[in-house]
């Protein structure tokens, strides 16, 4: 099945008049020594969920699952720009691995974060605390977007570093590597600054297609070319976030910004892991998201995963949807909704246990440990 939505994939690249992107030619297979391919990741529970088979517990990750909820993360950061703390590789690994000591979770998830090929191109852009990322200066004009730097090969070297430390100490607990979307990575540009409706790039593609056409590629050959280094290096698994596509219509969606989501995993999709593509208030467009050409859909806590499978014709494995809400309300309740979630979860053709969004900061780590222990004692049946 994968084989077949990867044809389709491609398919539908050349169907929409696609251009290979530049660095798809470059990669090629995954090294004889890589997790994925010697033994160490392939029959883990998460990457047989991930590929539709039967795994031996129920895998579970959480979407922030390393940060600002564990004293050991804050202890290690003191001092340290966010940014600057993704760049060195010990460190990254080293936040990286906590949370996966701590929970015994199923993967680790790398500790980067999405503006980090735009600051390794040579972009202005920081992590400002309390707000999130906030670039020097917007792109908003076509000449903006011819201006900016391209993202090379090399300067990715401290992420590749970084899994390379990470997968040494995984073991046979899979890392999963991961990218913002062309449209989330974008509207952070556009706007400067997060912001909650992201009018700024939905202005632009419709007033100026051209331009949003052109952002939207930069945007996907960069968090291609970052995906890349992060499965070339170690990791089992990619998982695309489109955070923020859950403002946008089914018809924009498709037209401004499934193209280019499609043209990000075109730089990985020939190495041959698992793709997961997960987006917020995305109900009504997971089949648009299925269809950019992935394994599994992340589904985040506002649509049940039964509901999501229905629209989805039962063809891929789902991941999600504990509502992260509920990690501070009393166990009882919190357990009833995560047994409700593993029951809705049975209907897919494979289930990986996460959260509907990130972690947060305020959890309690020890909530999160016994949502671990509990899922991993229910039989995955
Ligand atoms: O100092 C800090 O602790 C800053 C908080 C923080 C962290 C821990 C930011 C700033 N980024 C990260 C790490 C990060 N970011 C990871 C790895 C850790 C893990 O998952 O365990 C990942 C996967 C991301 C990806 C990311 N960054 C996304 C997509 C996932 C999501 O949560 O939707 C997005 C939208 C960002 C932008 C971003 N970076 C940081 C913040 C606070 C934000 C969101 C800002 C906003 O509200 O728009």
């Amino acid at each position: 099945m994968t084989r077949c939505r990867y044809l389709l994939a491609l398919n539908f690249g050349t169907i929409r008049g696609m251009t290979p992107s530049p660095a798809v030619s470059a990669a090629g297979a995954l090294a004889a020594d890589h997790p994925l391919v010697d033994g160490r990741t392939a029959d883990s529970p998460l990457i047989t969920a991930y590929r539709g088979g039967k795994p031996s517990r129920r895998p579970v990750w959480f979407m922030r699952q390393a940060g600002r909820s564990l004293p050991e993360y804050l202890k290690v950061r003191e001092g340290i720009a966010m940014l600057d703390s993704c760049l060195r590789p010990e460190l990254a690994s080293e936040i990286t691995l906590q949370p996966v000591r701590r929970h015994d979770v199923d993967a680790g998830i790398f500790f980067s974060d999405i503006v980090i090929p735009l600051k390794l191109a040579g972009v202005g852009v920081d992590i400002v605390p309390g707000v999130g990322p906030v670039l020097e200066k917007p792109v908003r004009t076509a000449a903006d977007v011819a201006a900016l730097p391209q993202l090379t090969w090399e300067a990715l070297e401290p992420i590749r570093e970084a899994v390379r430390l990470t997968v040494a100490e995984l073991g046979r607990t899979p890392l999963i590597g991961f990218a913002g979307a062309p449209f989330t990575l974008a509207a952070y540009m556009v706007e400067g600054k997060p912001s909650r409706d992201h009018l700024g790039p939905r202005t632009m593609m419709h007033a100026d297609p051209e331009t949003w056409n052109a952002l939207a590629n930069w945007a996907a050959d960069a968090s291609g070319l970052f995906l890349r280094a992060q499965l070339e290096a170690g990791a089992s698994a990619g998982q695309l976030f489109d955070s923020w596509a859950g403002s946008l219509g089914l018809g924009d969606y498709s037209r401004f910004v499934a193209p280019a989501s499609s043209r990000a995993l075109d730089h990985v999709r020939q190495l041959g892991a698992p793709l997961i593509h997960f987006g917020t208030g995305t109900s009504e467009l997971l089949v648009a998201m299925r269809d950019v050409g992935v394994d599994v859909v992340g589904v985040d806590y506002r649509l049940p995963l039964d509901e999501a499978n229905r629209r989805l014709g039962g063809t891929v494995p789902l991941q999600g949807n504990i509502d992260p809400a509920l990690l501070a309300a009393p166990w009882e309740i919190l357990e009833a909704h995560v047994r409700e979630v593993i029951a809705a979860g049975s209907a897919a053709p494979g289930h990986v246990l996460n959260l509907g969004h990130g972690v947060p900061p305020e959890t309690d780590p020890a909530v999160l440990t016994r949502v671990v222990q509990l899922i991993h004692s229910i039989s995955p049946e």
